[in-house]
């Protein structure tokens, strides 16, 4: 049988082999009926297929994956599902993408059906991501030589329940949901691997750079599994959880706007260690040309920084960011003066990097490298231990402490953490959390905990006590969606095609 990566995304007529049975599988029918009745009620026709594809959490490799890092991330049940309809070329003259929700809080947006089409990014709308999936699409089928006809028009209905800004990966979902949708309407169907390789690279549509992590979770991952995902080429492996421990994901009720802020927080920190690394290779005796077109990512100079670490009675990449960088920020002028070379030429192809570059004071190199190398470190930490024949007590500690670490390496080094969910991280330990840190890219959004599994309950109602209640009384938000906010999660399956 082909590995799981090379199988095409699962194609079902019922709900069961994603939504088992019970509660689970009640709640998933009334949902795709409702899909259904409200897809007949706005453009008069059924919808031709659906698309699922779910959020995740990251448990721990935070910052890493667009360095070329392995993560360890599992999928949950909220997800995205779409439902689409293609029109009929012939019949129908609306050659436009009309994309509607269920929730009333996003309007209807109407594209043209041009693949070809630049996204506003000046001007963001919830739709752009579906678009994302549309082009992505399209440039995928035109590599393979696939026709596709024609542009004509679709309809589509969303309904997603990761929420958005949480680090849960609502965009992955919802662009890898657009993308499975518009091909099982296109009747065509990709190995996962691929798919996995084109969402991520369409998400950048958006203007972030995102490193893939999300995209090859949300369509390879499998119940019952988290997953290590390695980069170059995408691969994921499972990891079996221990069952002792619970993962509790938290939200810390400040949004994380990851496509608003990119230029400041996510992509500036791609490009603080793009500098980082160019700056090690060129320490590291490259010529600062060859370091300029070479290096792309901190993975690239590695074995540089281990073989000069060696030297130094080291194996760690980290000894060599401790001897090479300094501590204090960098300015522009002192990476050009070390690069012979200005910092807009070195960006120059990428408009992103360079709205970094004009919001930048100055580059902390040492602080972004050191997070990275280490992090890195302890995704293969937690891999081990939890494949370990360490006692259940043992084993949660170690985990927990190797979380912990990450959060501190997060907070302190790569500074996206913020005031709320440091405060959420500290009340999760303070009540029986033998683990916690932020997850996703930070700056707001969700925490995971690692709970013994007999004190889940009891856990939660702490976090409800001393985070939420305040916020409650405030107006933040309604008890009655405290659910949504806080939970326990096992790890759920990846992508399917509902054929129904
Ligand atoms: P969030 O913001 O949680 O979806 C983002 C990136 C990931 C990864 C994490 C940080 C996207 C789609 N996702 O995740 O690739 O870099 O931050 O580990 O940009």
């Amino acid at each position: 049988m082909a590995k799981h990566e090379e199988q095409l995304i699962p194609v079902f007529s019922t709900l069961e082999p994603v939504h088992g049975e019970g509660s689970h599988l009640k709640e998933a029918q009334l949902r795709f009926n409702k899909l259904k009745s409200k897809f007949l009620e706005v453009f008069g026709h059924e919808p031709d297929v659906y698309a699922r594809s779910p959020g995740r959490v990251n448990l721990i490799g935070e910052h890493i994956d667009y360095e070329g890092y392995s993560v360890l991330p599992m999928a949950i049940r909220q997800d995205t599902i779409i439902a689409i309809r293609k029109h009929d070329n012939a019949g129908e003259s609306s050659k436009v993408l009309r994309i509607a929700n269920v929730n009333d809080k996003y309007a209807m947006c109407v594209y043209p059906a041009d693949p070809n089409q630049d996204i506003d990014l000046k001007n963001h709308k919830w739709g752009h991501y579906f678009i994302c999936g549309y082009k992505g699409f399209h440039e995928f089928a035109k590599s393979k030589g696939i026709d596709v006809g024609v542009p004509v028009g679709l309809d589509i209905l969303v309904d997603g329940t990761v929420p958005t800004g949480s680090g849960l990966s609502s965009s992955a979902a919802f662009v890898c949901s657009s993308t499975i949708a518009i091909m099982a309407a296109f009747n065509v169907n990709f190995p996962m691997r691929e798919i996995a390789q084109l969402t991520c690279e369409c998400e950048r549509h958006i203007g972030t750079q995102s490193g893939g992590m999300d995209q090859a979770i949300s369509v390879m991952a499998k119940s019952g599994f988290a997953e290590l995902i390695d980069f170059n080429p995408i691969c994921a492996t499972d990891v079996q959880l221990p069952e002792a421990g619970t993962f509790v994901i938290a939200h810390c009720l400040a949004e994380s706007e990851k496509a608003v802020t990119a230029a400041t927080n996510y992509n500036n920190r791609v490009v603080e260690c793009r500098l980082a690394a160019i700056v090690l290779a060129i320490k590291l005796g490259m010529k600062p040309k060859e370091a300029i077109s070479e290096v792309k990512t901190l993975s690239d100079v590695e074995e540089l920084c281990v073989s000069f670490a060696s030297n130094h009675g080291s194996s760690d990449p980290v000894a060599a960011v401790n001897e090479l960088l300094k501590e204090e920020p960098y300015t522009a002028e002192d990476i050009e003066k070390l690069i012979e070379e200005s910092l807009t030429t070195v960006f120059g192809s990428s408009q992103s990097s360079l709205d970094v570059l004009r919001a930048a004071k100055h580059f902390k190199l040492f602080q972004r490298a050191s997070h990275v190398y280490s992090e890195a470190k302890r995704v293969h930490a937690f891999k081990d231990t939890v494949q370990s024949q360490l006692s259940d007590e043992e084993m949660l500690k170690k985990l927990g402490n190797l979380m912990n670490d990450s959060h501190y390496s997060c907070s302190v080094l790569y500074e996206c953490s913020c005031p709320e969910l440091e405060e959420l991280v500290r009340i999760c330990r303070d009540n029986g959390a033998l683990g916690a840190r932020l997850t996703g890219a930070g700056w707001g959004g969700c925490t995971v905990a690692l709970v013994k599994e007999s004190m889940v309950s009891q856990f939660i109602l702490n976090l409800q006590e001393l985070f939420y209640k305040s916020r409650i009384e405030k107006g933040v938000i309604n008890k009655n969606e405290l659910g949504l906010y806080v939970f326990a999660s096992k790890p759920s399956s990846g992508a399917a095609i509902f054929e129904l």
